[in-house]
């Protein structure tokens, strides 16, 4: 990192006034409220002494949190304006009439909300008194947007970097949050945009611009899994752009799939699933901001332990413990999703349909089918290839992103297919007994 670097802290989408759903009443205290993971992030900002910080919108949850919002809020953007560190944000559909009021109430010198009222307005960051880069920025002027903002957007290109700032739907047609175009925000002199309204943090284009939805600081329910965090954006001098994510939020939403195949025995499942999950937390929290682990999770896999598997998932989910390391472990729900062992050598014997489906799948999967299922796999091609000539695929198709199928494509269409048609006749075959 070089002096000439600019660095920008961006988040967005606080949402202050809410509260994580699904934290266990016993442990549900404050430190897992945005508030808390807001006042973590004004503390990085201002530990790495960023040039400026931005807030994507959506800070205060709804109109009736006023109060909460504001005080929450007010904490932060003091410690920032009293280090220097400008504040870029902008109102989004949960905000529109609430953060205009709080950024006014607040009257702070470096807390900017630009384009209030749904006009685009630019700010300059200044280094020694020369712009270094402007933010161009809109905020909802209502609860519903059906048009894209970018219908309005006229500001010049300057001569320095720019950074868009927008609240909005990205690449989602009759949104009534703004929706946006990819191509809009490309067509624009912008380096960068940063979105809100999404809380799932990401990545959404790579360059030209690099577009970023920071997503939710904290996790807020389990729609919103994965790392969590406010992100730092670096412009070297050539305008180039590198971001990296700091996983700060307390709480973690997610799914863990597990595979148990091999394991007969379902005493062995739960300190299977302990280190599973410990394996987990190590690698996906580097910096120890995570408190809580909410964990739904799913068994799959071939087992003969299928059957005692879903019949005592509630005694496994009993016998994992609530602790790992220092982070606090729910698991939410266990799905078996397993399958059973089947031998298929004993059920090919026989004249059913059941040994037909075995012995098929028997000589798929030794890779030399004999003359009797030729038919079946020429079949199956030839309705893949029917498939793969109609309309519906026009476009994949002239830009080859799809071959057209060959044998091996069926072959292995077949097995899959055989695979459930076996599971499927055999469960009957039980259910019948
Ligand atoms: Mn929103």
């Amino acid at each position: 990192m070089s002096d000439d670097d600019i660095t920008i802290l961006c988040t967005g989408d606080l949402h202050l006034g809410r509260h994580p759903s699904r934290i266990p009443e016993r442990l549900g205290g404050p430190e897992f409220s945005p508030k808390a993971v807001w006042r973590k992030t004004v503390q990085r900002a201002i530990d790495r002494d960023v040039d400026a910080v931005v807030v994507t919108g959506d800070v205060a949850d709804r109109e009736n949190r006023y109060f909460e919002a504001y005080g929450a809020f007010e904490d932060g953007a003091i410690r920032l304006d009293e280090a220097e560190i400008p504040t870029i944000t902008i109102a989004g559909n949960h905000d529109f009439d609430v953060l205009p009021r709080i950024v006014k109430d607040l009257d702070l010198e470096n807390l900017h909300l630009l384009g209030e009222n749904g006009t685009w307005e630019r700010w300059s960051l200044e280094r020694e008194g020369d712009p270094i880069v402007n933010f161009d920025g809109w905020s909802f002027p209502d609860e519903h947007v059906y048009d894209s903002p970018f219908d309005e957007y006229n500001l010049p290109e300057g001569d320095i970097p720019c950074i868009g700032v927008l609240h909005a739907e990205l690449d989602s047609r009759g949104s009534q949050y703004a929706p946006v175009q990819s191509s809009e925000l490309r067509n624009t002199h912008a380096i960068a945009w940063l979105l809100g309204h999404i809380h799932s943090p990401g990545i959404r284009i790579d360059s030209d611009p690099v577009t970023l939805y920071p997503g939710s600081p904290q996790a807020l329910d389990p729609g919103e899994s994965g790392r969590h965090g406010p992100w730092i954006l670096t412009v070297d001098a050539d305008g180039a752009i590198a971001h990296e994510q700091i996983p700060l939020a307390s709480v973690r939403y997610d799914q863990l799939k597990v595979d148990v195949t091999g394991v007969n025995d379902p005493q062995a499942v739960a300190p299977l699933l302990s280190d599973e999950i410990h394996d987990y937390i190590q690698s996906s929290s580097s910096v120890g901001a995570l408190d809580l682990f909410l964990a739904r999770v799913c068994l799959t896999g071939r087992t003969n332990a299928h059957t005692a598997l879903t019949e005592q998932r509630q005694t496994i989910r009993e016998q994992l413990g609530t602790k790992t390391g220092s982070v606090d472990v729910r698991i939410e729900s266990i799905d078996i999703e397993t399958q059973p062992e089947v031998d298929l050598k004993t059920r090919a014997e026989g004249d059913d349909a059941l040994a037909y489906v075995a012995n098929l799948l028997l000589e798929l999967e030794n890779g030399a089918p004999s003359d009797e299922y030729e038919p079946l796999i020429k079949n199956s091609l030839d309705a893949m290839r029917q498939t793969h000539r109609t309309n519906a695929y026009n476009i994949l198709r002239r830009e080859s992103d799809i071959d057209q199928p060959n044998r091996d494509d069926a072959v292995s269409v077949l097995k899959r297919e055989a695979q459930v048609l076996l599971d499927t006749l055999v469960n009957q075959k039980e259910a019948e007994r």
